[in-house]
């Protein structure tokens, strides 16, 4: 960018790291204005943006199909171990900018654009997001994907391709509009189907005992209904590899044959209506994070994925020509992100034991050895307990199995002396008047390895959910902290920030990131801190733009961005957040000659369309906005702004933008976060409580370089059992204030009563998340913080430490860890080949 001074010499370092030929440019550029002719179908007129970024996308899909071709060539040739991970959800994002970057073409096409006049910047933007996912759980499971392909493990992504992923938000009237997100509505060239792999799927129907040629009484399925599902891949290049995996994305299609009882009783759109009702399956995304909704939908769509995908993984493994099944442990591995893709287990089971006739013990045997899983979740509303009913009508032979294994598993149980009532925790089924399955359990005796994702969070299902299945068997349950992927969330989110980088420490880093810490021995050099504040500048002022843009308000780049981006959920607090903004907004209003931080408060996330108290929190955040922001008394200090549909895309505009992140949730409820870390390594400061990983940070970045507050998870189950709020409340009177302004409608004056109920919960009705208990010490905190701001060098310097010891939040030590200590796999490096490009 022209306005930014500070001048990395890009020619040299682009020579250095890519030794990109003019063969390769060449044929970039032939190859694209192929595609722009043939696959486009434009020549010269009327070539919009849309046109551009698809004759590149196609360009690139050419170099990504070769790839992908020779890596599953080599697999296949070295019989490697192939992990398989399933989730229903994977938040990808734009492909187009990650793909130049792990190609190593960014600069390349960057330049050849120019040529033609065009920004590849903003050719990258027309992209539109693949948003098949809700949050963090989601977004890990992209961020993986793009570490297992860097590190050359054998790997695929498997997932569901919906036609509708997480719903567009729009903000009327300051509340949450939801809008479908139609992402495929433009030809998608990421997107390739595959026409010979297809496998029909089996729902309802009854089960059928019979006896076989050697006269045992065995069981069979015999579905009611049947879908087929049909692979879509996506291809995921790794960085600086010429490793390409796929994800790939199972899409519903309903069975050729159509129901001829229909046709015969000339009910021709009856027949059709069948057609369409099955292809329902894969429609849209269920748009809750950390809430299980217990439809009968979503249990299809769950099994479906899990259906597929085993069928798909079993034809992979008896084409290598196995000797036997005992060789299935050496050559797949299934990861479950969450308990959604747990009916693998018994779905593996099935098919072992019902058609390929194995013993049901040396099955399970087998099973348990190629299964892992990942818990997310405390919260008990997450944990997914399915009904027995449900699955008696729609998988009648997978409850059945079901009930056997729980069956074998008790009487283990009894055998080691276990207690009734801890059996009747540890079983498979919770009994009651609505009987249901609990996946976790199922998932957990299933799995060779549970983890949790962050030390804290893994802690706490040792002590608490999991306490018994720990003891039981010691050793099952590891910690595997969470990471990102710094090819997206740096290098090309903040491209000026990396060159900045590579300029004073060099290029080791780009393939292990704990190289960073290079960064140490620059953190107080004037010249670096200049050119990263510079950065910091350049990327605020853009930002600034998006936020008039989108907003209509105008705020200052030169005051503190202070940003709270997730989504919008009790635990996380962003009530917490806005009770500290009114605070201050009183402050000011009473001392308005008072010295204060200038801050521009950012807020941006969803929230799930059913969940109301979250809608009402949004639709606080805009009405103490545009009261702070109208007040001439105050708005030249605060700003309160709400970015509307959050998503990958504009997440990665945010981050590089950030001075202050808060992470603030309840201690003990966020299971790691993500968002945190994506902010760390673009140098923002964090506020935030011991939870999740916050901890870790912390402890990597040093305490003097991390805002720590309120209450730990020790202290809250000692505060806990006399928790009184509304003594809090009555007693404190700055809390008194602050809550008596929503109490009697100051935000809100032309409706009355809007946010009682947020009133409520955080005083009568018990303050579950104790943001009255951490309220003081958040708000001690935050003027500890604004001092600091006020000191610049000393503020950058505990930026770039932030940075410098960022790297164990890289994906790829994530990664690393999986492969070593749950996969048991080992890199398979690539054929060598041409060049980068
Ligand atoms: C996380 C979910 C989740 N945990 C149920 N659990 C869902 C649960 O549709 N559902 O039914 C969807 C999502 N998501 C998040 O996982 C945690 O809250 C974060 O703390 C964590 O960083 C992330 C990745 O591990």
């Amino acid at each position: 960018p022209s306005d930014l001074k500070i001048a990395p010499d890009h020619s040299k370092l682009h020579e250095l790291i890519s030794r990109q030929s003019n063969e390769d440019r060449d044929s970039l550029i032939r190859h694209f204005a192929h595609h722009l002719e043939y696959s486009v179908g434009k020549y010269t007129h009327n070539t919009t943006d849309t046109d551009i970024y698809l004759a590149l996308a196609f360009t690139l899909r050419d170099y990504l199909i070769d790839r992908w071709n020779e890596t599953q060539e080599h697999y296949r040739k070295e019989k490697a171990k192939k992990i398989y991970y399933l989730s229903m959800e994977f938040l990808i994002g734009q492909m187009l900018k990650s793909n130049l970057v792990n190609l190593n073409a960014y600069d390349l096409a960057s330049e050849a654009l120019a040529e033609f006049g065009y920004d590849l910047d903003h050719i990258c933007a027309q992209e539109p997001d693949a948003g098949l996912g809700n949050g963090g759980l989601g977004r890990l499971a992209a961020c993986f994907l793009d570490s297992m392909s860097s590190l050359d493990l054998p790997s695929s992504g498997c997932g569901l391709l919906y036609n509708f992923g997480i719903f567009r938000q729009r903000i009327v009237n300051g509340n949450q509009v939801e809008a479908p997100d139609n992402w495929l509505d433009i030809a998608n060239p990421w997107v390739i189907s595959r026409s010979d792999l297809i496998y029909p799927v089996g729902f309802g129907g009854y089960v059928e005992e019979y006896t076989d040629h050697k006269g045992n009484i065995r069981k069979r399925w015999l579905p009611g209904d049947q879908v087929l599902a049909r692979a879509h891949d996506i291809l995921m290049p790794g960085y600086r590899t010429r490793t390409v995996n796929n994800l790939r994305l199972w899409k519903a299609e309903a069975t050729e044959d159509f129901d001829f009882k229909y046709f015969n009783h000339g009910d021709y759109i009856r027949a059709v209506e069948d057609k369409v009702f099955s292809e329902n399956i894969t429609h849209v995304l269920y748009p809750n994070e950390n809430v299980t909704q217990g439809r009968e939908l979503r249990l299809k769509q769950e099994y479906f994925l899990v259906s597929a995908t085993i069928r798909d993984a079993l034809r992979e493994f008896f084409e290598q020509g196995p000797k036997s099944h005992d060789e299935m442990p050496d050559r797949i591995f299934f990861q479950l992100n969450d308990t959604h893709p747990a009916l693998a287990v018994v779905e593996l089971l099935r098919i072992l034991v019902d058609e390929h006739n194995l013993e049901f013990h040396h099955a399970w045997g087998l099973v348990q050895r190629c299964f892992a899983y990942t818990n997310h979740t405390v919260m008990p509303e997450a944990l997914e307990r399915w009904s027995v009913d449900l699955l008696a009508s729609l998988l009648p032979r997978h409850l059945d199995l079901i009930y056997q294994l729980n069956y074998y598993f008790i009487e283990e149980l009894r055998q080691k002396g276990e207690p009734e009532d801890v059996i009747a925790k540890l079983s498979l089924i919770e009994e009651g008047a609505d009987k249901r399955a609990r996946m976790a359990n199922l998932a957990i005796i299933g799995s060779t390895k549970v983890n949790g994702v962050s030390a804290i969070h893994t802690d706490i299902i040792k002590r608490t959910i999991f306490a018994d299945f720990n003891r039981l068997y010691p050793g099952k349950l590891i910690n595997k902290t969470n990471g990102i992927t710094f090819r997206r969330w740096l290098i090309a989110a903040n491209p000026e920030l990396t060159a900045l980088i590579n300029d004073s420490i060099g290029l080791r880093w780009l393939l292990d990131q704990s190289r960073l810490r290079d960064l140490e021995k620059v953190a107080e050099d004037a010249a670096f801190q200049e050119d990263f504040q510079k950065i910091r500048q350049y990327n605020k002022s853009k930002l600034v733009k998006i936020i008039h843009h989108t907003t209509g308000v105008v705020v200052d780049p030169e005051s503190m961005f202070d940003v709270q981006i997730k989504r919008i959920h009790e635990y996380k607090r962003q009530l917490l957040n806005v009770l500290r903004i009114i605070g201050d907004y009183q402050f000011l209003k009473d001392n308005r000659e008072a010295e204060y931080t200038p801050r521009t408060f950012i807020f941006a996330g969803k929230a799930a369309p059913g969940y109301h108290r979250a809608k009402l929190i949004i639709k606080l955040i805009h009405s103490v906005g545009e009261k702070i922001n109208n007040d001439r008394d105050v708005r030249d200090r605060m700003k309160v702004v709400f970015l509307p549909n959050y998503s990958v895309s504009l997440a990665e505009r945010i981050f590089p933008a950030s001075d202050l992140s808060e992470q603030i949730s309840t201690a003990g409820t966020e299971a790691s976060g993500t968002g945190n870390m994506k902010f760390m390594l673009n140098g923002s400061l964090t506020v935030g409580t011991l939870d999740g990983a916050n901890i870790e940070m912390r402890e990597e970045a040093g305490d003097e370089n991390f805002y720590i507050f309120g209450n730990t998870v020790e202290k809250l189950d000692v505060i806990r059992p006399n928790y009184d709020p509304v003594a809090i409340y009555e007693k404190d009177p700055l809390i008194h204030a602050v809550l008596s302004s929503i109490h009697q409608n100051y935000f809100n004056p032309l409706s009355p009563g809007l946010f009682q109920e947020l009133f409520h919960v955080l005083t009568y009705g018990g303050d579950h998340y104790f943001h009255l208990a951490d309220f003081q010490d958040y708000r001690r905190i935050q003027g500890l913080i604004s001092r600091d701001f006020r000191d610049r060098k000393a503020w950058l310097r505990k930026a770039i430490f932030n940075i410098a010891r960022s790297g164990k939040f890289s994906s790829d030590r994530t990664i690393d860890e999986y492969a070593k200590e749950i996969w048991g796999i080992k890199p398979v490096k690539p054929a060598p080949g041409g060049s980068i490009l």
